[in-house]
């Protein structure tokens, strides 16, 4: 079984569990109110029950192949409410939902993983590129956008969201290189899971630690726990005040485990370290940040059925608007190819039709 570096000691974290941080030593973050607090609970919910319904809808063949984001949740919720609506989003496949947080509708997203047109939308609609299925290609494309945002003289920035994977491609890179040139406004938020699909982290990198490439763009690089969502939240604040005060990017590392398959045509019994996940599990994001809500006192059941309630409503709503979509037009596939199509395309499309009726 693959060894995997041990996630260190010397991570952020505001919510208190374990050794590294005992409960009774929870913190709290400057300038958060009960009622932010809740709104942050939302979203992990919503985007929770996004995750675990879309695996449900994948097994029910509703929807296609279908990355999981189960346990990432604290990560793209609590770096999303340190942006501003102005601010860009650019998501990797394994933060495809995370539109709902910009008010995108579940149908749109369960129509992209259900390769159906009525997925695709409008980036400027909602500040949300494209979803990145491509390993870190996206990274130059949210670098060239800050600094567009810089010339511009406009106050925004951009994040853009990758995996301990794609640390190790040229796009990366060159991302991270010109965005530190430039001095562009753009977080680079790295999700580090400790696996590309079966590659662990051990064989991706000799690095001490994937923040530490950031020493050779000549930014900041900051190491953070990804299952506490206020730690992200807080490290993900200053990275954005950073870029708006003109300092340049920020290459955040959130450190978690991979708990769940890297999609659901993955089997990780065959390489991951079955015991290693359940530990992990454990202090999965939702119950952690739950658990300090109620220590706090902000939460109670009903609030919690309440939320629940209305995110499982949104999400059999859009399941619903996403099959009432007329099937596409299977000439979509063929249009925009070519300028001048080979002479084929006309004998495949109308195969294409012949087959699906
Ligand atoms: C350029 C490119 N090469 C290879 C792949 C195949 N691929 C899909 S996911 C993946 C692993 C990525 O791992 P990581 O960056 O850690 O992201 P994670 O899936 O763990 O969030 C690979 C190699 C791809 N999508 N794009
Ligand atoms: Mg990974």
């Amino acid at each position: 079984m693959a060894q995997v570096l041990d996630a260190g000691d010397d991570l952020r974290q505001v919510i208190g569990e374990g050794a590294r941080l005992p409960a009774a030593r929870d913190r709290e973050v400057e300038g958060l109110s009960e009622e932010d607090l809740l709104r942050l609970y939302r979203d992990l919910i919503l985007l929770r029950t996004f995750d675990e319904r879309s695996v449900v809808y994948h097994r029910q063949g509703r929807i296609g192949t279908y990355a999981i984001f189960w346990n990432h949740e604290a990560m793209q919720a609590g770096s999303a409410f340190a942006l501003q609506r102005s601010d860009w989003i650019f998501p990797s496949y394994r933060e495809s939902a995370i539109g709902l947080l910009r008010g995108m509708p579940a149908s749109t997203v369960l129509s992209w993983w259900r390769g159906h047109p009525a997925g695709w939308w409008n980036p400027a609609d909602y500040n949300v590129a494209s979803i990145c299925v491509p390993i870190a290609t996206h990274v130059p494309h949210a670098a060239g956008l800050a600094w567009g945002k810089r010339l511009r003289g406009e106050n925004s920035c951009a994040i853009v969201y990758f995996g301990d994977g794609a640390t190790s491609e040229g796009s990366f890179h060159e991302g991270a290189n010109f965005a530190a040139v430039m001095r562009a406004p753009l977080i680079l938020f790295c999700n580090n899971n400790h696996w590309a699909i079966s590659t662990p982290l051990e064989a991706q990198t000799k690095a001490e630690s994937l923040a530490a490439k950031a020493a050779g763009y000549g930014m900041p690089g900051v190491r953070v726990d990804g299952t506490d969502v206020l730690a992200v939240y807080e490290a993900t604040r200053e990275a954005v005040e950073r870029a708006r005060a003109g300092d340049g990017p920020t290459f955040i590392e959130a450190v978690s485990y991979r708990t769940a398959p890297h999609a659901t045509a993955d089997d990780p019994t065959a390489y991951i370290d079955m015991e290693r996940v359940e530990e992990e599990r454990k202090r999965e994001c939702v119950g952690r940040y739950e658990a300090y809500l109620q220590r706090l006192g902000v939460l109670t059941d009903e609030h919690v059925q309440q939320v629940r309630a209305e995110a499982v409503d949104l999400m059999r709503e859009g399941i619903a608007a996403a099959e009432a979509e007329p099937p596409a037009d299977p000439a979509l596939l063929f249009d925009n190819t070519f300028v001048d199509p080979p002479a084929s395309f006309e004998r495949d499309l109308d195969e294409l039709r012949r087959i699906l009726g």
